[in-house]
């Protein structure tokens, strides 16, 4: 089965970040997810723009910026000049006004635009911008933190999603809690990829290598 697997960096061990990028790459990663937040639109700090220049300095593979700030459209620039064509930034369109030209900025730029969309916002709110974004990152916990526990129905919101995602030219992303059995129920009806942190990747006795091997071949 096809899908993709992208590490969440602010899981990573801050010990040694460059071991942490080349073990991940080593064993398989699609992609680097970088957790950005400003303490305003989510009750926390995590990643900046020093952490994601690095990870981008150590690794030639794409970079998934989730940006979890207010007004994204006022820093957006700063990121957009670090990033390569093939990564992803996604914006939560409740902090910004205008989230459909912070939208084509991103475009503008070459980079793949997404939006990223909390357990308590609809899909009829953001209906209209499914159709110029590429990517859809589904939140099924709240925002500002890893290890929190799943909220189940944002599985109905998947479903939805899902089905009319062809017709509007988008793929679906899970963030949040992703364990082996959200990926066995969601990856066969289409769910493009997901994003792991403590639940199934960090913190583990076993190496990425073999963790990411498994899951790829669903064996749990
Ligand atoms: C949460 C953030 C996520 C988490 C990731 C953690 O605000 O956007 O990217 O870091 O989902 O995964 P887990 O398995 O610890 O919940
Ligand atoms: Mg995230």
């Amino acid at each position: 089965m096809n899908f993709e697997l992208t590490a969440s960096m602010m899981c990573a061990n801050y010990g040694n970040l460059e071991q942490e990028v080349k073990a991940l790459e080593e064993g398989g990663i699609d992609s680097f997810h970088i957790d950005i937040m400003d303490g305003r639109y989510v009750p926390n700090f995590a990643m900046g723009l020093h952490d994601m220049k690095y990870i981008a300095g150590a690794t030639s593979k794409p970079l998934d910026l989730h940006l979890m700030i207010e007004h994204p459209s006022k820093h957006i620039d700063l990121f957009l000049r670090n990033l390569r064509k093939g990564d992803t930034v996604y914006i939560h369109p409740e902090a910004e006004y205008h989230p459909s030209t912070t939208l084509q900025k991103i475009i503008d730029a070459g980079i793949t635009p997404g939006i990223a969309i909390n357990p308590g916002t609809s899909v009829e709110l953001i209906m209209e911008m499914l159709r110029i974004v590429k990517k859809v990152l589904v939140m099924s916990v709240n925002p500002g933190n890893a290890g929190q526990m799943y909220l189940p129905y944002v599985g109905k919101k998947i479903t939805k999603l899902l089905s009319i995602k062809e017709d509007m030219g988008f793929e679906i992303y899970w963030d949040g809690a992703c364990s082996a059995d959200r990926i066995l129920e969601f990856a066969p009806k289409g769910v493009k990829g997901f994003v792991l942190g403590t639940t199934l990747l960090f913190g583990k006795e076993r190496s990425y290598g073999d963790i990411l091997q498994d899951i790829r071949e669903l064996k749990f």
